[in-house]
């Protein structure tokens, strides 16, 4: 029985681990939630992806942050996981650091200042002015880190990176234009950077930056 990696074409959290599963060319099957939804609704009680099983090698893992550390500590030699993951204590940390703010608030700041102006909910002036005040402060986080530093920890990639990376997708897809890039020059810097490296350059290729901010609906 494979190991089976649920994702979605939809979410984001799932970008970054499908790609590392097929770049160390591991034997992780990808599967998308909706061919699949029966086995993924029962397994997975909390419904979300990405989510990692092998029910006969007892692997039964959810949390983005989890499924990274399982791919990465299982598919490359152990340099390139000093790399990946950090080589002290300090640096995993601070690693962990970024991997926990992209996959928690970084996306639900983004999700509810943008899903109304994206109309995927309803748009409500005072709640999405407090929102994009709440997502400016993290997004300020990540600008002034990239203004003093090529990359998020130490001088060369890590998952910090890619992780972040992936929780930017959508972003930059459906909001951040050339005008917003004026605003975060280190972040798109850094972003353009790290989407072409060789771990997730594959998804990432054929990506155009979105040509306008979505505004409030009239
Ligand atoms: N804490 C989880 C969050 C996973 C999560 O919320 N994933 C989103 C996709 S990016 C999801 O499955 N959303 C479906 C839903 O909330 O119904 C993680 O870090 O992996």
């Amino acid at each position: 029985m494979a190991t089976i990696l649920y994702y979605s074409p939809n979410y984001i959290r799932p970008i970054v681990p499908v790609c590392l599963a097929k770049y160390f060319k591991t034997d992780i099957k990808c599967v998308d939630i909706a061919t699949d939804k029966e086995n993924f609704v029962r397994d997975f009680p909390l419904q979300k992806c990405p989510t990692l099983i092998n029910k006969e090698k007892g692997i039964y893992l959810t949390e983005s942050i989890a499924i990274y550390n399982y791919i990465i500590k299982n598919s490359c030699p152990e340099d390139e996981i000093k790399n990946l993951l950090g080589a002290t204590v300090l640096e995993q940390s601070e690693i962990l650091r970024w991997e926990s703010l992209s996959v928690s608030d970084f996306c639900t700041r983004a999700y509810n200042y943008l899903a109304p102006l994206l109309g995927f909910i309803p748009y409500e002036a005072e709640a999405n002015s407090k929102a994009k005040k709440q997502f400016e402060t993290v997004l300020q986080i990540y600008e002034d880190c990239l203004r003093d530093h090529q990359f998020l920890v130490g001088h060369h990639l890590t998952l910090a990176d890619l992780c972040s990376a992936g929780s930017f997708y959508f972003g930059f897809k459906f909001a951040f234009d050339k005008h917003w890039s004026k605003q975060y020059p280190h972040i798109t810097r850094w972003y353009k950077e790290v989407t072409q490296s060789p771990y997730i350059e594959e998804f990432f290729m054929d990506k155009e930056q979105a040509k306008s901010f979505p505004q409030p609906p009239n």
